[in-house]
């Protein structure tokens, strides 16, 4: 270890005395101003992290999703393209908190120890940003932790989360995919393309995308040129170049917490399909205007069912192999898509705590597990039990049995396996709508109905005082708020809320749903009154 090299970088790197920073559901986020001693850190664990797993190629991406433009954020990624394993989330809070290089020297220090790194062996690391203001200078601070080190490493410049989620996961198992931005695209028209052919499928598909103003716009349009004969992608809110103008009165956030159209779409057309994207489009939702005119939303819930329905509608055709597939969801799930699960899909239901990393670890105990938070970040997980069991079929081509068991094998390579992604989460939605039982917008949102439901914030002095169990249903500390909840909770029919502190902002999240519109907006006054 080269402690004149390390110290040299972290001069020009040094913390803030009174800060505290902390590893949260999408790892460091904040205003980007704040941001340059923790990126910098991140670079040297990142490496510390390649190190520690033989030089491993670790996933670094800077991106702050649907936050507002002043924001930015960093998260790392690991070998399989998963979510940093947890025991290291401890690890790098402590090392983004050693702010002076005396501390920083010795948490390095630490770290090798406790994790008994051989400091020669390799480290590999590839990073990417999305299009905000404030990335190449905090993807350089990045870098000047990496070269602090001595990591090895390659820069994607700009990329959705889940592409650098697919190209760390391609660059230790080869059998992912090409690692490099085409080979990306080049597996999703693969497969979508199989699939659309073994159904005799000719015509195009039509999809308007808003992108939010944010890196998704770029890709749709690379994405374009791949799929021109298939789907034919209409961009709306495409100016990435435009930073204030990244997900602002528009984006899958807008849409889903304000549910109503995003600016941007000139001619909006009713009982048509329309998609909305976040800032680093590892989310989509969709919605349509019903005959009467009325905007309806089809967000990561109904996504769930829908893929749900399909897969599930395949595999009843696999005759004689029988396979676990379940749905894995958070306590923000509306309540109605929940029972439409148990009841009427009767499929096996999972709740985690808030945060992918929870659903995605869930979502593996099943054969084919699909999860989705309700703003639309989800994706759908298939073992390698059940991908090796469909590659040993042997139905005859042209047969029913055939024909499922390759559209299954197919979606594998469609869907990301790693993370959600807008991209690929929007084509495994058209091809549910082209080939499943719901056709249109109208009947895939016939399923069920949502319950009325709000989503509030609530500033408060501490938000570390709010401890929830139960999947962060109902909150232990402070002592006495779960109950004083529950007994306003029970004053309305159908009635569900919770309590928790966000993991992403400084803030309480306050969810509430009921029976009726005015139900719900009461009882989410209710509760959040309770908070001040
Ligand atoms: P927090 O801030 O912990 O509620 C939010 C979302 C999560 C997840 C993360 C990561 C809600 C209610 N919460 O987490 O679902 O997407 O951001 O971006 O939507
Ligand atoms: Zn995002």
């Amino acid at each position: 270890m080269n402690i004149e090299h390390i110290t040299g970088y972290a001069s020009k790197h040094l913390g803030p005395e009174n800060e505290t920073f902390a590893y949260g559901t999408a790892g460091f986020r904040m205003l980007a101003s704040k941001l340059d001693p923790v990126v910098f850190r991140v670079g040297i664990l990142a490496g510390l992290r390649s190190k520690a797993l033989g030089g491993k190629t670790i996933g670094v991406m800077i991106t702050a999703s649907h936050n507002p433009p002043k924001d930015n954020g960093i998260k790392i990624v690991d070998p399989f393209g998963e979510m940093l394993e947890q025991s290291w989330e401890a690890i790098s809070t402590k090392l983004a908190n050693s702010h002076d290089s005396e501390s920083l020297i010795s948490t390095i220090k630490e770290i090798v120890e406790s994790q008994k790194i051989d400091w020669s062996a390799p480290s590999n690391v590839v990073v990417a940003r999305d299009s905000r203001e404030s990335g190449p200078k905090l993807l350089a601070s990045t870098i000047d932790g990496l070269k602090a080190i001595g990591a090895s490493f390659k820069d994607f410049g700009q990329l959705t989360t889940p592409q650098l989620h697919y190209l760390t996961r391609c660059f230790n198992d080869s059998s992912f995919g090409k690692p490099d931005e085409e080979g990306y695209y080049e597996k999703l028209i693969l497969s979508y393309s199989k699939i659309m052919e073994l159904w005799g499928v000719t015509d195009d598909i039509s999809i308007t995308v808003d992108a939010a103003n944010g890196i998704g716009a770029d890709q749709i349009l690379k994405l374009q040129k791949y799929f021109e004969q298939h789907v034919k992608f209409t961009l709306v809110n495409g100016s990435s170049d435009v930073p204030s103008a990244l997900n602002s009165d528009c984006g899958a956030d807008f849409v889903k917490t304000n549910q109503k159209l995003p600016s941007g779409i000139p001619d909006f057309e009713p009982l048509k399909l329309y998609s909305s994207f976040d800032g680093d489009a590892d989310r989509v939702v969709f919605y349509y205007l019903n005959k009467e005119g009325t905007f309806r939303l089809l967000d990561g819930d109904k996504i769930a069912t829908l893929l749900a329905s399909f897969i599930s509608s395949l595999l009843s055709k696999l005759d004689g192999k029988s396979f676990k597939l379940g749905i894995v969801q958070t306590a923000y799930a509306n309540g109605s898509s929940s029972n439409y699960i148990t009841n009427v899909l009767k499929l096996p239901l999972g709740v985690t705590a808030t945060g992918v990393k929870h659903l995605h670890h869930k979502a593996q105990s099943y054969d084919i597990g699909v999860y989705f938070e309700a703003n639309g970040h989800g994706t759908v997980l298939f073992s390698d039990n059940f991908v090796e069991a469909l590659e040993a079929q042997d139905f005859t081509p042209g047969t029913e049995q055939y024909k499922a068991a390759s559209t299954l094998r197919l979606l594998v390579d469609l869907i990301n396996q790693t993370v959600g992604d807008s991209i690929a989460d929007l084509l495994a939605v058209l091809v549910a709508l082209r080939l499943g039982d719901s056709k249109t917008p109208e009947e895939w949102d016939s399923n069920y109905t949502d319950l009325p439901n709000r989503l509030l914030k609530a500033l408060v002095k501490d938000r570390n005082q709010f401890k929830t169990t139960d999947a962060e249903r109902k909150l232990v500390e402070p002592v006495g708020l779960q109950s004083e909840i529950d007994e306003i909770v029970a004053e309305y029919p159908g009635g569900r809320s919770f309590v928790r502190a966000s993991g992403t902002e400084d803030a309480v999240r306050i969810y509430a749903e009921a029976n009726t519109i005015e139900d719900t907006n009461e009882l989410a006054s209710r509760v959040s009154k309770l908070l001040e």
